[in-house]
């Protein structure tokens, strides 16, 4: 790998970090917060590894001045976050919002553009309030009129501050998480369920677009969608047959609706009962063009044939012999490059932006303070060095932001899991910077590594 540095891309290349509001804010219960989702599933014993919840996790409602510093002296030049809805429609949908909701990500993005860091903002990072899932959650089509509302007034008053509007953060986990497998909030395990919750997700981001760029005349909007790279686990029909299939929910599920070209057909008429309900103009709605597609890569997944298994008799199969993250994780920074190519060949969007990419791994404070995590360090460097080549070959890739600043509420993981290029501990609310932040901090700073 030849020596890697900022200057290696365009000089308007987006450097940041990635964040979400339920992940690391806490203050659960502050100024007028409804509860959320994520607030009732954490609530249930068996839930969540360690049995926590994102009541307090970094305290970034207090202390995001610290962490809003911390991300400028790394030298990134943009900061990815996530609204918190419930701090704005405590009960997910009302005449009046909640203003010191409101108050709260005024402060937060000024506190950015006053550090020089663009803000990007996700809508949904998966912290529906409860009193819509009383409702049916994202399975009930009124959440989509809901979902439009909480935009049209966010849009309305952050718009003179933010140019770029992520709408939705991974809709796939959103649906098959936490309505098939039922491992995230709200916990349900039905697959139409899932099928319809998905739907209703994308249209619901086809239509807040139109509202957000009459609210925000110069927004760049996209959503940003967790895509995986793809291989048969052998050269059987059966396999190769099966690893199309596991594209067809995975990647194309979305990805082919979003650049118009409706659900993929292989799959629909593999869904029966279980097809969701479309409306006359969904599809087109969902199709509503955007600036940019977010990308968020963290693995590769070799797929098998799987004959009853799973909605669609599949599985992936852990192959033996490769690095894995502490999370079980391929480590794959070719898989990013195949991946965007791909995206870039199949789909053409105008920009791609690398809107989370990261890994875990069990960190240590050694008793020098230091927390020396060569592996998420070598992991960055080679996905930076992938992303170089993926630029090199002529595809948009305009920007990258790491996942995460801080190590955070890992969802069903609780804090087990850290991901953080600053460590935390969640004791007394510390953070140092780990190796792998310092080095993102040197290479940021213009240093040859
Ligand atoms: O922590 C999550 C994030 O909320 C969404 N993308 C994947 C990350 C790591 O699992």
């Amino acid at each position: 790998m030849l020596p890697l540095k900022r200057s290696d891309f365009a000089t308007d290349f987006r450097w940041g970090c990635s964040t979400s509001s339920y992940q690391i804010e806490g203050g659960a219960e502050l100024d007028g917060r409804g509860e959320s989702i994520w607030d009732r599933f954490c609530a249930t014993r068996g839930h969540i590894r360690d049995g926590s919840s994102g009541s307090v996790a970094c305290d970034h409602y207090h202390r995001w001045p610290q962490d809003l510093d911390l991300a400028r002296e790394l030298g990134t030049n943009a900061y990815r976050f996530s609204i918190a809805w419930p701090r704005i429609f405590p009960t997910g949908r009302g005449k009046v919002a909640n203003q010191k909701g409101l108050d709260f990500y005024s402060r937060l993005v000024d506190g950015m553009l006053e550090r020089g860091l663009e803000p990007w903002v996700t809508l949904y990072h998966w912290d529906l309030p409860q009193a819509l899932q009383e409702q049916g959650g994202w399975a009930n089509r009124a959440t989509v009129d809901a979902f439009v509302e909480y935009s049209d007034v966010v849009s309305r008053h952050l718009g003179d501050r933010i140019t770029h509007w992520i709408t939705h953060n991974e809709p796939w986990c959103t649906a098959f998480h936490g309505n098939y497998e039922g491992v995230h909030a709200p916990g349900i395990k039905n697959f139409k369920t899932a099928l319809q919750v998905c739907h209703n997700v994308l249209v619901s981001h086809g239509q807040a677009v139109p509202v957000i760029r009459r609210n925000v005349p110069n927004a760049r909007i996209g959503a940003a969608l967790s895509l995986h790279p793809l291989k048969a686990a052998s050269d059987s029909a059966a396999d190769v047959a099966a690893t199309l299939r596991h594209d067809g929910l995975r990647n194309r599920w979305f990805l082919d609706p979003l650049h118009g070209r409706g659900y993929p057909a292989d799959i629909w008429s593999l869904l029966g009962e279980s097809a969701p309900l479309v409306q006359d103009g969904d599809m087109a709605t969902i199709a509503t063009p955007t600036d940019f597609l977010g990308v968020n890569y963290y693995f590769p997944e070799i797929v098998a044939d799987a004959p009853g298994h799973g909605a669609m008799a599949t599985r992936v199969v852990e192959t033996k012999n490769v690095e894995r993250t502490a999370f079980g994780w391929e480590v794959s920074p070719e898989g990013m490059v195949t991946l965007l190519g791909r995206v870039h060949r199949d789909y053409q969007p105008a920009e791609i932006y690398l809107t989370e990419n990261g890994s875990t791994y069990d960190d240590v404070v050694g008793v020098d303070g230091e927390v020396d995590d060569a592996q998420r360090r070598s992991y960055l460097v080679r996905h930076l060095a992938a992303a170089r080549e993926i630029v090199a070959q002529g595809i948009p890739v305009k920007g990258y932001f790491a996942w995460s600043l801080l190590d955070n509420f890992e969802w069903a993981e609780g804090y087990i899991r850290r991901f953080g290029l600053t460590h935390v501990d969640f004791q007394t609310q510390q953070r140092r910077l780990k190796a792998s932040g310092k080095w993102y901090r040197a290479f940021l700073q213009g240093e040859e590594t």
